[in-house]
């Protein structure tokens, strides 16, 4: 029988990364976009050929209900949200809509059409918040610190509801930040990343930061998919933390990201008090026991190798965007 997924949320980091996954493993790939007056189909670009989009959107839920009738999926992978912390201070409102109530349309269109199919929740780390013990496995308590935390923990418990009410294979991945080349420049690594790639190619100065002192669980977006993938396989559905186990703080990544290319950060780096957030999450470090022995899920890249592969690409993509202004 034919495989076939939908992902909604496509167009982002994860969306590319575990398309390529799950049509290197023979998938029919559905993908969910939403209208803008500009395509964000960047990142899926190489695959649009062999990738079938529909439109939709998470706020709308006769178009979910319509394309999960349509596409008839196997599984659905719900990896679309308003993800970036700052804004959901700016927008607690739409965050909610989209990145709490969303994955409730989500499941009542499976519901409602096919509820034996299989669902996956992008859940986050964030849900943890003000950590109350570390690492952070399964068990531990969430202390959300921004509307974007508090509308991931919602997500999740209503993924573990559909599961205990309707007993629908609804899993909830809990995962730790995952970074790659095709991560939003708004993002800490991939502007650190892109910073050093303009400053070493000359085309910009100095870099600004917020708090150097929060530490983060780092690891490969590539990998972490694989996780996702690897919960809608098993005989019972679950929810898993997915995390690499060690923690490296912002100053750490900015040495290691201008030291790859020879350059002294100090020279470079300021801080600005008003990218400070109005709430922080100091540090998060996962404990992924569960799923390395439930799932059998190994991560292959480690904190240096992929800030070495992020600065390499963005070096790589300034130096293109610098010859062809010049020709
Ligand atoms: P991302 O790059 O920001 O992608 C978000 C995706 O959601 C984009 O495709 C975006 O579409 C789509 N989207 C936003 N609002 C939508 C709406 N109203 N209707 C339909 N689609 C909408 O995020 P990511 O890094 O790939 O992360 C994937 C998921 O994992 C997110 O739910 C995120 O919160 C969660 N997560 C991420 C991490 C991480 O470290 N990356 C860790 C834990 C959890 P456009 O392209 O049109 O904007
Ligand atoms: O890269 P960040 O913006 O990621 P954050 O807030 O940890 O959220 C990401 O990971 C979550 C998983 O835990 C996802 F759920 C979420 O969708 C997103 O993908 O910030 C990381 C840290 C923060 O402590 C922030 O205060 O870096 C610090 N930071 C310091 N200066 C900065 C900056 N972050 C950003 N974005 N920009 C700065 O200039």
């Amino acid at each position: 029988m034919k495989r076939i997924a939908l992902i909604t949320g496509i167009t982002g980091q994860d969306g590319a990364y575990l398309s390529e996954l799950l049509l290197s493993k023979g998938y029919e790939v559905h993908g969910i976009v939403r209208r803008s007056s500009t395509d964000s189909f960047e990142r899926i670009a190489h695959l649009r050929e062999k990738l079938r989009l529909h439109q939709a959107d998470l706020h709308d839920q006769l178009s979910l209900v319509n394309i999960i009738r349509d596409v008839a999926p196997r599984e659905v992978y719900n990896l679309a949200a308003q993800s970036f912390v700052p804004t959901s201070w700016g927008q607690p409102l739409l965050t909610g809509d989209v990145t709490a109530l969303g994955v409730t349309r989500v499941l009542e269109a499976i519901r409602f059409v096919d509820p034996t199919i299989r669902f996956y929740q992008a859940s986050s780390s964030e849900m943890f918040g003000k950590v109350v013990e570390s690492p952070q496995r399964e068990s531990t308590p969430f202390w959300p610190r921004s509307p974007y935390g508090v509308s991931k923990v919602y997500g999740h418990w209503i993924t573990v509801n559909y599961r205990e009410s309707y007993g629908m294979f609804a899993c909830s991945g809990i995962l730790f930040n995952h970074e790659s080349p095709l991560r939003g420049k708004e993002f800490v690594t991939r502007k650190v990343t892109d910073a050093v790639a303009r400053i070493k190619l000359g085309v910009q100065e100095k870099l600004k930061l917020g708090n150097l002192d929060a530490r983060r669980d780092w690891g490969f977006a590539g990998d972490y998919v694989r996780a996702m993938w690897l919960m809608l396989q098993q005989p019972e559905p679950d929810d898993y933390v997915v995390a690499m186990g060690e923690m490296h703080s912002v100053r750490d990544l900015v040495e290691t990201a201008f030291g790859h290319v020879g350059l002294d950060y100090t020279k470079h780096v300021e801080t600005d008090p008003t990218l400070l957030r109005p709430a922080e999450v100091n540090e998060l470090c996962g404990d992924a026991t569960k799923a390395r022995a439930k799932l059998g899920w190994q991560p292959e890249v480690r904190f240096p190798q992929l800030v070495a592969m992020m600065v390499d690409a963005d070096v790589e993509r300034v130096r293109r965007e610098i010859e062809f202004q010049k020709l």
